[in-house]
């Protein structure tokens, strides 16, 4: 089984975080979508979305993340016969779905200081111009990709879009508030695949800084987001590149990385 995602990508640390809370061993490929490896002709001739993640068994390829997580609960069930492995309850399966209609891109950019949003995203464009030039025949996609930029940029100066995705955040949150009041996990008292969905929400407040502000005014919240990232699949999938010292680390990486295709003008 192979596993293309991206420790930036919200989506695949919810797929990550369930695979390894399932035990299921993978072979992961790196695409990082803000260097724009999401647009590579070997990916995208896959995946023409260009979206993370994708997730292959076999001819078996996935690419919706309530999908992947469910096939990853029937694997954990089908291979471990007699340790009572449940799939999801249909409580568990209505917080998957409640967490997974917020929708993270225009409130993640808009914490994004402008001057490096802009940056990143005329990159993409360059990027994806080169592609749909060296690769005739993936050029419709590629001109999706490209309208879907545009139309990103313009939507983030509609103050509407970011006031609806803001309010959107906080219903939800709330929502969890108040369940942690009577739960210590989401669904109960065990950790279960909606919690796998909620932990890359938490982590990308904590990212863009933004934990005062949301998280540690809940003090259910507060209490839950100390105790999930003691577990070992949150510190392979979120703390090994974000916790502390390494966020710094990951996102200079990512950020030379641009500059130098940039100032050598390689797309
Ligand atoms: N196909 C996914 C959505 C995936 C998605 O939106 N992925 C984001 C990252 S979390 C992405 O790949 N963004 C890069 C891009 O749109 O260029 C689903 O429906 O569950």
């Amino acid at each position: 089984m192979q596993l293309y995602h991206h420790p930036f990508s919200l989506d695949s640390q919810k797929v990550r975080l369930a695979l390894e809370e399932n035990g299921i061993d993978y072979t992961s490929y790196h695409i990082n979508p803000i260097t724009a490896k999401h647009m590579d002709a070997s990916f995208f001739q896959m995946n023409p979305s260009g979206k993370l993640p994708v997730f292959q068994n076999g001819s078996h390829i996935l690419y919706n993340t309530i999908e992947i997580i469910q096939y990853i609960e029937r694997i954990a069930a089908v291979s471990s016969i007699g340790d009572d492995m449940k799939l999801s309850s249909r409580e568990v399966l209505e917080w998957i779905h409640k967490i997974q209609e917020w929708n993270p891109k225009y409130f993640t950019l808009s914490h994004v200081p402008e001057k490096h949003r802009l940056y990143v995203s005329k990159f993409l464009r360059q990027v994806i111009i080169a592609r749909m030039a060296e690769y005739p025949d993936l050029a419709s996609a590629y001109h999706l990709r490209l309208r879907d930029a545009y139309d990103t940029e313009e939507k983030l100066t509609d103050p509407e879009v970011i006031r609806s995705s803001e309010e959107h955040l906080v219903r939800l949150l709330d929502e969890v508030e108040t369940q942690l009041n009577q739960t210590s996990y989401l669904a109960g008292e065990e950790f279960t695949m909606a919690d796998v969905m909620l932990i890359p929400i938490l982590a990308r407040l904590m990212l863009l800084n933004l934990e005062n502000e949301y998280l540690i005014n809940r003090p259910n919240i507060a209490d839950y987001w100390r105790m999930v990232q003691q577990r070992p699949s949150y510190k392979k999938v979120v703390g090994k590149y974000f916790d502390g010292w390494r966020r710094q680390k990951t996102l200079a990486k990512t950020w030379c990385f641009i500059r130098m295709r940039n100032l050598l003008k390689k797309y």
